[in-house]
């Protein structure tokens, strides 16, 4: 993947300044939510460039839009999506903004609010050159639950798995210190226990309600939730209690407001962990998908075998490669 994200030279400052609602602001952020203000990191527009081929999907609900197209003869994916409406940027927001009147009704009116544009911005993700994976992803489709066996898992998920190898670059880059270096918020650096936490960035974190973090061990050998043994609980019971904590010195939410889980399937074939706050309904956070990080643990103490041997079940999607497999086999 190209990388289009200036590095920022500014890290954070201190590290104990309450925190309400709302995630401080780094040194070059100006308050209305830019970075570096004044002086943009990136000011060429690499989407001028972005011919649209067509909308995977979207969400009036969630206000985003999933994009697939061409980026300079490279296949594209382009997410936007509109950002909460900010507390602290509040006065700044009504005082500076060109109203519409659209209509009055006794004590109704309704209004279009211009914004200035830093209150106005689009939270963009792009992935370039995405692969055919990356497409069939974000495209609308149908979901169906699967059941999956000790036995399905080493006969079918596995095998796939193994054949198409799919590239965890970035978790490497970011164990690495390759990418996102400025971003982590606490580091084991155990190679066993270890781990790095640092915001998915889904999470604009300009605002505490919808925190979401993920935890990225160090370790290397463990796909997902089928590897994990009872010699791993020291390393899940780290991240549990030391990403926690670290949630609490930053952003001063407590654990009782934490929803800590993991993805099965994942998302990434290596080992990580998801805090979002609850309240946030996080993508990905519902029953068939999330095992609270809480339960993996006890599940392990009381049989070391469990995730090798329980089944399992998730959805998949109707273009899901790994489904096709579940069919051809006739386990579904
Ligand atoms: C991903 C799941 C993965 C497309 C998209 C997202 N958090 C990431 C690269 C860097 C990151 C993440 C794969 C990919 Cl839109 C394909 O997510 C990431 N960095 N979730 C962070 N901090």
């Amino acid at each position: 993947m190209a990388d289009y994200t200036a590095k920022r030279e500014t890290g954070d400052g201190a590290e104990s300044e309450p925190v309400s609602h709302r995630v401080k602001r780094t040194k070059a952020d100006d308050g209305a939510g830019r970075k570096d203000a004044g002086k943009e990191p990136e000011c060429t527009n690499i989407l001028q460039g972005f011919k649209t081929s067509r909308v995977l999907s979207d969400s009036a609900r969630e206000k985003n839009i999933f994009i697939h197209g061409k980026l300079a003869d490279e296949e594209a994916v382009v997410i936007l999506e509109k950002t909460p409406i900010r507390e602290d940027t509040l006065a700044d927001l009504l005082s500076a903004s060109v109203l519409k009147l659209e209509m009055k009704n006794d004590i109704y009116s309704t209004y279009r609010l211009q914004a200035p544009p830093q209150f106005n911005e689009i939270k963009t993700t792009v992935v370039c050159p995405a692969t055919e994976k990356h497409v069939k992803k974000y495209q609308r489709q149908e979901s169906f639950l699967v059941e999956e066996t000790g036995e399905d898992y080493q006969s079918i998920t596995l095998p796939y798995l193994q054949q198409h190898n799919f590239s965890v670059q970035w978790v490497y880059n970011i164990l690495e210190k390759k990418a996102e270096a400025d971003r982590i918020v606490y580091e084991d650096p155990d190679p066993n226990v270890g781990f790095v936490l640092l915001p998915d960035f889904k999470w604009d974190q300009k605002q505490v309600d919808d925190l979401y973090l993920i935890a990225i061990a160090h370790c290397r050998d463990i796909k997902s939730l089928r590897d994990l043994k009872s010699e791993h609980l020291p390393l899940l019971k780290n991240i549990f209690q030391k990403g926690k904590e670290a949630i609490m010195q930053r952003y001063h939410i407590p654990a009782n407001k934490l929803r800590v889980y993991l993805h099965y399937q994942p998302s990434y074939y290596h080992l990580h962990v998801h805090f979002t706050k609850l309240g946030y309904e996080a993508p990905g956070c519902s029953v068939e998908r999330a095992h609270l990080l809480s339960d993996v643990i006890q599940n392990l103490q009381c049989d070391p075998q469990y995730y090798r041997t329980r089944t399992l079940y998730f959805p998949l999607k109707a273009e899901d490669g790994l489904l096709r497999e579940f069919k051809e086999t006739g386990r579904l």
